[in-house]
């Protein structure tokens, strides 16, 4: 676990650095608030603090303050370790966003002990989030996820006029699958699709469960004719990896609906509309197809 410890007192910083790392923590120092904040540009996943209040520069509790207040849904646990003692110091922090507050000269135990309810309060926090954003089944963003992530594309794009596109992905004849071999083997081939459309991609386009054997893929930054080949490579991929499931072997194809934002839209849902259309020209034009 990546800690950042925060301490003007060089020699106190040393002790507690020097402290937490026998205890296996990652740790990264900084002597004021305003190089914390220097840190989180380079080490933005960091969640565990440890911050000293009195610190020239940007104290500890206004750091408090703005850590609560600028890191969106991302959980951050902020232990205050500090010389101050009295019940209103401890109201003071804790009421500016510190989860817990040390008073030095702290027991190493105690310290010891506090830094692991935070870590359990952080894995606690990052699965919960991890499960209101994800589809159980294939662990890709679920519904409301994909469609927040396209919204916020969206809004982007209508910003900077920068490019961005949509793939509406349906499994063919999917009814079939559950139907000839149970639902069992449709999960997994759910499941393997999404593993092989994830192949596909770059790390910064995002793939959702739309609905049942629908998938949405968003790709920023992204023109038509780009859009268009990834769509291809997805349908080529799909159709030359078959499922194979406990002595079961057989393919599996994809229809694709490709849309790209443009400034007459009103609202990103216009181009999950236009995706759709497409979708359904690739149904009817037999399957196994892309269609922009
Ligand atoms: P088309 O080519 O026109 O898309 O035909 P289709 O059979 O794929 O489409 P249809 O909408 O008729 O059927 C979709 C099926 O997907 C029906 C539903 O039971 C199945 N399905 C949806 N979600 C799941 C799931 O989580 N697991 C399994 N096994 N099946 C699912
Ligand atoms: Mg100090
Ligand atoms: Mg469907
Ligand atoms: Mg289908
Ligand atoms: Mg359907």
């Amino acid at each position: 676990m990546k800690v950042i410890v925060a301490e003007d007192d060089p020699v106190t910083q040393l002790l507690i650095s020097e402290t937490l790392k026998r205890w296996d923590y990652h740790v990264l120092v900084a002597k004021n608030g305003l190089e914390v904040l220097a840190l989180l540009a380079e080490h933005g996943d960091v969640q565990l603090f440890l911050l000293d209040w009195q610190m020239p520069e940007l104290d500890g509790i206004e750091l408090c303050k703005k850590l609560k207040t600028s890191r969106g849904t991302s959980c951050c646990y902020i232990i205050m370790l500090t010389s101050k003692k009295a019940t209103e110091n401890i109201v003071q922090a804790l009421d500016s966003g510190a989860d817990d507050f040390i008073s030095k000269p702290f027991s190493p135990e105690e310290l010891k002990v506090r830094l692991k309810v935070g870590c359990r309060i952080i894995e606690t926090e990052n699965s919960l989030l991890h499960q209101a954003h994800h589809d159980g089944l294939t662990n890709t963003l679920n519904h409301r996820a994909i469609v927040d992530v396209l919204s916020q594309l969206w809004s982007r794009s209508v910003r900077d006029k920068s490019s961005l596109a949509v793939l509406m992905l349906d499994i063919d004849y999917f009814k079939r699958i559950n139907d000839s071999y149970g639902h069992q083997v449709g999960d997994y081939a759910l499941k393997h699709f999404c593993k092989l459309v994830k192949q596909e991609l770059r790390p910064y386009d995002s793939l959702g469960r739309y609905g049942g054997e629908e998938f949405a893929v968003c790709l920023p930054s992204t023109e038509a004719d780009e859009a268009m080949i990834v769509a291809q490579r997805i349908r080529t991929c799909v159709e030359s990896h078959p499922v194979e499931y406990d002595g079961l072997n057989f393919t599996m194809t994809v229809s694709i609906g490709v849309s790209v934002f443009s400034e007459n839209q009103q609202s990103y849902k216009e181009l999950l509309l236009d995706a759709d259309r497409a979708v359904y020209d690739a149904k009817s034009k037999g399957r196994n197809a892309v269609v922009f």
